[in-house]
């Protein structure tokens, strides 16, 4: 037998065919990185959502169990997004190594997993609820990008000895020096990813949202100035919330992992469905209509008892009930669908907007237009229902519809389609675990009945008899209302509980139930220490 095909003894060719495991792994992470980079970037620049490592984020909020998403949620609190972020690169790095190690010698099983990497971004993009051609575009440059990346190491890699610490074999005619050849491409894809990675995110942000927002400019009060809250709105001193609460730290909940960014100048509502007369309507017509400006407590059904995904702020905004009236609400009609820029819906019962409530269009919040991630440029609000049936930000679509007919996001995953918040109360101060001097304590919180209003509040220690707390001034049936109490404690380990009772006379009962459906029921209750 002939061994011409042999390498002939002497060469260096077994050592060229095998790449080192820290170089493999590298080309891995690197083809991978760039892929994501350009990604970002491509999608920033053409459709946002469409980045492929956020549309697998936003599907993996979409499928997630609800079991599991109320875990997130509960465990990691307002970081729940970062830590879904962490946890899918933390993933992808680790397929992305095992790419790179099973190419230590061929360049295909890599390239294979770089290329279902992309498939899996493709895909998720298509799947989006908003999916327009142009969402194609950066899932392909990434996926086209990301192999190109891996192939190119790969050889620079093999080129180079395998850089397995053997000397650059300089007569097999590449460059003078392939070692330095990989050196430079590794280095070269890094700047890439992180490049490519940091101009998404930064043009990403500046979606031209907030430049917008603040070219609207302040918006008028209908009634002059909007009027300040009475003093003796809160108890801040005796460690209650304030009534108002600034923009800033009014909580936040949606299912964005991407804020969604809309100019007001592009800005369009539809309102259709069962309506004698369609109605499409501009940012400028909406705020030429904004006329209703009220005080409005909104709170998030899935704040557990004792929790703080409630706020208070005045709201500015067109009534729903004057736009329902123009578009000529269809006998039948029970429920208005809504729908965000971002594809996520909720459903509010017809009667809500109706019965003569501050139900609105809102474009105003704290006497500034909507903060980008509370809607702007217009959400909608109804005073004494949940969020989730009926806060929907960056609203773009309204349809008149029934309960019947239709199914919003969060009913789709096994919550209510009637959700009126029920009246709760939260002790704020002294905090559980808290140490306090024995004698007189204040214990001061606040208590909500939306839209009926807060009648009494009255608290306990160690299941004593009930002790009727003073309410703060009542601004509105709409808000919160604070509430103060002094008890006597003596030394030693007490538990304090509060009650509400709303104006229709109805007290919040014992029974601890979850969030799921509707909102979770029970009395709050703290435990501290005397001294
Ligand atoms: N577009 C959009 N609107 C949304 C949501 C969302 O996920 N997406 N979440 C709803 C829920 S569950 C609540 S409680 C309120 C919260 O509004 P905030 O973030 O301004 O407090 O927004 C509602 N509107
Ligand atoms: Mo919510």
């Amino acid at each position: 037998m002939s061994t011409d095909t042999d390498p002939p003894a002497g060469t260096t060719l077994s050592r060229r065919t095998t790449i080192s495991s820290p170089v493999a792994a590298a080309i891995g992470v690197l083809a991978v990185g760039v892929a994501l980079g350009l990604g970002d970037l491509v999608a920033a620049l053409t459709a946002p959502p469409s980045s492929p490592f956020l549309a697998v984020g936003d599907q993996f909020i979409r499928l997630t169990p609800e079991a599991l998403k109320e875990f997130a949620t509960s465990t990691f609190g307002v970081h729940d997004k970062q830590v879904l972020l962490a946890s899918m690169a933390v993933v992808i790095a680790a397929v992305a190594v095992i790419g790179g190690l099973l190419s230590r010698r061929s360049v295909l099983p890599g390239t294979v997993l770089v290329v279902v990497l992309g498939l899996v971004g493709l895909s998720t993009a298509v799947a989006s609820p908003t999916f327009t051609a142009a969402y194609l575009i950066a899932p392909l440059v990434a996926l086209v990008g990301g192999v190109a990346t891996f192939v190119g190491l790969h050889r620079l890699a093999l080129a180079s000895g395998g850089a397995t610490g053997a000397e650059p074999d300089v007569e097999a005619g590449y460059a003078r020096n392939p070692r330095r050849r990989l050196a430079l491409g590794l280095g070269a894809a890094f700047a890439g990813a992180a490049v490519t990675g940091l101009l998404g995110r930064v043009l990403a942000a500046s979606g031209g949202a907030e430049a917008s927002r603040n070219a609207v400019g302040p918006l008028p009060s209908p009634g002059g100035a909007p009027a300040s809250p009475p003093p003796d709105a809160d108890f801040a001193a005796s460690g209650t919330p304030t009534w108002i609460t600034p923009n800033a730290d009014f909580y936040r909940i949606d299912t964005a992992l991407q804020v969604p960014q809309v100019s007001a100048s592009s800005y369009q509502l539809r309102i259709h469905g069962m309506v004698d007369r369609e109605i499409t309507l501009s940012y400028d017509q909406l705020r030429a209509r904004a006329a209703l400006e009220a005080p409005i407590t909104m709170c998030c059904v899935s704040n557990d008892i004792g929790g703080n995904l409630i706020s208070n702020a005045v709201f500015l905004g067109v009534p729903l009930r004057d736009l329902l009236a123009e578009a000529g609400v269809r006998p039948g009609a029970d429920q208005i669908a809504s729908t965000s820029v971002d594809g996520f819906t909720t459903g509010t019962p017809v009667a809500a907007c109706t019965d003569g409530r501050n139900a609105m269009l809102a474009l105003g919040m704290n006497g500034q237009p909507l903060p980008v991630e509370h809607g702007f440029p217009v959400r909608m609000v109804v005073p004494g229902l949940y969020g989730f049936v009926s806060g929907c930000k960056w609203i773009t679509d309204i349809e008149l519809t029934t309960f019947d007919a239709f199914q919003p996001y969060w009913q789709q995953r096994g919550w209510a389609a009637q959700a009126p918040v029920k009246t709760q109360s939260r002790i704020d101060a002294p905090r559980d675990g808290a140490t306090v001097p024995a004698g007189r304590v204040v214990v001061a919180g606040t208590a909500w009945a939306q839209h009926r209003g807060v009648a009494r509040v009255e608290v306990r220690a160690d299941s004593g008899a009930w002790q009727t707390a003073t309410l703060a001034a009542e601004v509105s049936i709409d808000t919160w209302r604070m509430w103060r109490a002094e008890l006597d404690l003596s030394p030693g380990a007490h538990t304090l509980q509060v009650r509400a009772t709303d104006a229709t006379g109805a007290t919040q009962p014992e029974a601890f139930s979850l969030t799921i459906p509707d909102g979770a029921t029970g009395w709050h209750t703290v435990d501290i220490t005397a001294r």
